[in-house]
């Protein structure tokens, strides 16, 4: 009785409540205007009612009943009727309901929720918000509203790197779940790099049996062949393909060419320069040497290839990568020197534009498009890019502004900005990546259109992406707390009129979408938004995360680290040249004796032609030491331990050393010293990196 007394108080509390603040809807919708209405509650005989012969309105339908099913207690059912009664949630078809072939109308009023659109992806996206509306408050209340729709992109995207560390089907299946619930429409499928080829090629067998694995090399954990790798069957793309459709997804599927192709090689070495021995499929990351030779037979296997992959693939897009090649091999090479001469181009970047064009007009005359990394627009020698070619901009501004200036269509995916890889915070819990921070505040804040572009250039500009690199990412819960909650930010600014966008009404809302990611089971990141430090300082031990590097202009990553001894933190940040972390503002008036923890992890990055060996500080002992320097890079050294005996790919160990006491606060300079290493030696040493330091 008391139970039902407190019910009533609060039913009635709520109906006299003013509305508090607008529905927490991401993204934001282009309009909202909400009721004087009471709006209504949804009860287990809500129906949701679709007119007979409206297979768009029945499919949203019945992926919002399923939605509820999945997130909340709500079960309702879907009915097929002309008929509309108070209480129902209604779907159709209707041309003249909004403008735009992703725009819904969605109106909640006199006790009726009602969502219309000219279009299925409309409808879709109605049933998305509806589904967002019915999970911002337990028990599923919808208020009098009415939304009218649209995005402000039409490719809204997320990339996600297969190759580097394969992913299951069932985590490729929620990663496009959690794309459809941001309206996000284009999953760009990374499905061959150096590293390995993922995708079933029934004409060339050797892409499943060699292409697709390489040896494992810790961390990655092999199969009991001792490999790690595997590909997508052309049923499983298939399925994966339809799934992605039924939420109104275009898969885009990238095959890397004509650099990013050491597997490829390694399966067929007739692909390859004449002349360079074929690498295996590599377990380094990095700049790998390899690039296709540039004669017929090659382009007669890349259109084999492409025609398997277009029967897979339905929709309009096809990415060739193009990006990072490396052009020295072609450089040496008489024959791709000779084939130059043939076609009167003097630079190799512009024969790459030329290879890559070659496959456009291919893909062209099928009807597709070739989308590519924005490396394909460059080159000095006459003859531009195919002009249907898309280019996928990772440079940023000037790479995109490039493109729309020579009449491309462009889609901006920025590099460092909406590259996921990067850590969203400094904490011990985010997951392994770049050591740059791109936090959820500064991903919502950039503005994707390059600056000073015209009004017709700006129509060039198809949206933006966000891009998941998998090198360091081989799990994939930590692939989802790199993506989210930054996917989210991806898609408002997607979605959303610029002038609507401000990030202290999204971060309020993203609070509300953060109970809707743990109804979904999404683990997102808990990092900052502004991506201020999150782990509380450890008094006892230092970890390299709580350090800078020396360089304030060194990138370096966030790796993991061997399990160890107890206190040892779960990561490192490390740099691959000139290793030096620096402390600042350190007490050392009562210190007499510093630790440092120090792992040595596999030298697994290649640093590309240009600059291939990683240069360290001169060593005064054979095996190199970490010097400790006071205020300066070449300022005294306070104390300097030697690595002697230490060069075990996994050992860890402290070192320990006692000092004078200078007095006072002073920065420490912690410098790695040993030999260089060549990236291109596959004996390489492995690389010191700093755990943690303390001072006694
Ligand atoms: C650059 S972006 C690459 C990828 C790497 C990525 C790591 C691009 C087109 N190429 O091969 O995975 O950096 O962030």
């Amino acid at each position: 009785m008391k139970a039902a007394v407190f019910g009533l108080a609060l039913a009635g509390a709520v109906s006299v409540m003013p509305a508090l603040a607008a529905p927490a809807l991401v993204p934001l919708p282009a309009e909202m205007r909400e009721g004087s209405g009471a709006g209504f509650d949804i009860a287990a005989a809500t129906r949701i009612v679709v007119p007979p012969h409206d297979k768009a309105a029945w499919q949203s339908a019945r992926y919002l009943q399923a939605k509820l099913l999945q997130t909340t207690q709500l079960r309702l059912g879907v009915v097929v009727s002309h008929k509309i009664r108070p209480g129902d949630i209604v779907f159709a078809l209707d041309k003249k309901a909004a403008q735009g072939t992703e725009a819904y109308l969605l109106r909640v009023a006199d006790g009726v929720a009602s969502v219309r659109a000219p279009s299925a992806a409309g409808l879709f996206y109605g049933s998305v918000t509806l589904w967002q509306l019915l999970t911002e408050t337990p028990g599923g209340h919808l208020g009098d509203v009415t939304i009218t729709d649209h995005p402000r992109f039409g490719w809204r995207g997320l990339m996600l790197d297969s190759a580097r560390h394969m992913q299951s089907t069932a985590y490729i299946e929620r990663f496009i779940d959690w794309m459809a619930v941001h309206k996000l429409n284009r999953f760009h499928w990374h499905l061959a790099d150096d590293q390995g080829w993922r995708i079933e090629i029934k004409r060339y067998p050797r892409l499943m049996s060699v292409a697709a694995w390489r040896q494992a090399v810790w961390p990655d954990v092999g199969d009991k062949n001792g490999r790690y790798g595997g590909f997508y069957t052309q049923a499983e793309i298939r399925h994966i393909v339809a799934y992605a459709k039924a939420r109104h997804i275009t898969v885009v599927p990238e095959i890397d060419l004509p650099g990013h192709s050491t597997a490829l090689i390694a399966a067929y070495p007739k692909l390859g320069v004449a002349g360079f021995k074929p690498e295996p499929v590599t377990a380094d990351w990095g700049l790998l040497p390899e690039v296709l030779n540039v004669e017929e037979p090659t382009f007669h296997f890349i259109e084999n290839v492409l025609t398997e992959v277009m029967a897979l693939f339905p929709g309009r897009y096809i990415h060739l990568g193009g990006d990072e090649v490396d052009t020295s091999q072609w450089h040496a090479s008489p024959q791709v020197q000779a084939k130059m001469r043939a076609l009167g181009i003097s630079d190799e970047a512009a024969l790459e534009r030329w290879f890559i064009s070659r496959i456009s007009r291919f893909l062209a005359s099928h009807g597709r498009r070739l989308v590519g990394w924005d490396e394909i627009q460059e080159g000095e020698s006459a003859g531009g890019l195919d002009p249907q070619a898309v280019v996928m901009s990772w440079h940023g501004g000037d790479g995109a502004a490039k493109a729309v200036n020579g009449g491309h269509d462009v889609i901006i995916a920025q590099a460092p900005i909406y590259y996921l890889d990067n850590s969203q915070a400094r904490s011990q819990s985010e997951p392994p990546g770049w050591s740059d921070i791109m936090s959820l505040k500064r991903v919502y804040q950039n503005d994707p259109v390059p600056a000073g572009l015209g009004d017709t250039a700006k129509e060039h500009v198809l949206g933006l992406q966000g891009q998941m690199w998998t090198e360091r990412a081989r799990k994939e819960e930590w692939i989802t707390t790199l993506v989210y909650p930054r996917a989210a930010a991806i898609a408002e600014v997607g979605w959303t009129p610029r002038e609507k966008l401000s990030w202290p009404d999204f971060e309020s809302r993203m609070a509300v979408q953060k109970s809707r990611y743990r109804l979904l089971g999404l683990k997102a990141s808990d990092a900052a938004g502004d991506g201020s430090t999150v782990d509380p300082p450890d008094p006892a031990r230092k970890s390299s995360l709580a350090l800078s590097f020396c360089d304030p202009n060194t990138t370096g990553f966030v790796q993991e680290t061997p399990a160890g001894a107890a206190g040892d933190f779960a990561r490192v940040m490390t740099t691959y040249s000139y290793s030096c972390w620096l402390d600042k503002g350190v007490d050392l008036s009562n210190a007499r004796r510093i630790e440092i923890s120090l792992v040595h992890l596999p030298f697994n990055q290649r640093l590309g032609s240009a600059h291939p060996v990683a240069k360290f500080a001169p060593p005064r002992t054979p095996q190199g030491e970490i010097e400790v320097r006071l205020d300066r890079l070449d300022g005294p050294v306070l104390v300097s331990l030697p690595l002697a005996g230490f060069a075990d790919d996994k050992a860890r160990t402290v070192l320990s050393g006692e000092f004078t006491s200078p007095g006072g606060v002073h920065d420490l300079y912690f410098v790695t010293t040993g030999e260089d290493i060549d990236s291109r030696n596959t004996m390489r040493r492995p690389l010191p990196a700093i755990n943690w330091v303390s001072l006694h």
